[in-house]
């Protein structure tokens, strides 16, 4: 698998099941990661030094999942370069609205690619990672095209019933 490119992160262990798609389609196309809990409230200073030696640590893409007052994306975008893919986690009390509009309304100049809510989002976060590693990996580029084309395979022509 080689040198780890993508960082997967997360702002509490409560995340984890919804990241996990993000990690199940990387692990699918054998794309390499590490993942980490970074809390932008609980552990600013994590988040900061994370951010700080993403670049010189060889990161290409960080995903970055929370929930809530979801600010984990955004600062991490605003303290690295690294392209910063955003996971609204789907909360209780707000069914995750409130962490998709907390990453998607970024400031003109610090962008995160913000995906959908939930599960989804999650593993289209794997999926637009490996597309950017894909630019520069030609056998990821072959993996990724061959997961694509199996997926389009497995859907029906019609419906079941
Ligand atoms: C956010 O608060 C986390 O990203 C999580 O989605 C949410 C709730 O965290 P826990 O109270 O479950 O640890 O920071």
């Amino acid at each position: 698998m080689g040198e780890i490119k993508v960082g997967i992160i997360m702002g509490s262990q409560s995340d984890w099941p919804t990241m996990k798609e993000a990690a199940n389609i990387l692990d699918e196309l054998g794309v390499s990661y590490e993942k980490r809990i970074v809390s932008a409230h609980r552990t600013p200073d994590r988040l900061w030094d994370y951010g700080k030696t993403a670049v010189e640590r060889g990161l290409q893409v960080i995903i970055a999942g929370a929930g809530g007052a979801a600010h984990l994306p955004g600062m991490m975008a605003s303290k690295t370069r690294v392209p910063v893919v955003g996971v609204p986690i789907q909360t209780r009390a707000l069914s995750g609205v409130d962490s998709l509009y907390s990453i998607v309304q970024m400031p003109k100049g610090f962008p995160v690619a913000t995906m959908a809510i939930g599960s989804a989002g999650g593993a289209n976060a794997g999926l637009m990672a490996a597309g950017i590693l894909a630019l520069q990996d030609d056998e990821l580029a072959q993996r990724l095209d061959a997961w694509r084309t199996a997926l389009s395979a497995s859907i029906a022509q019609e419906p079941e019933g």
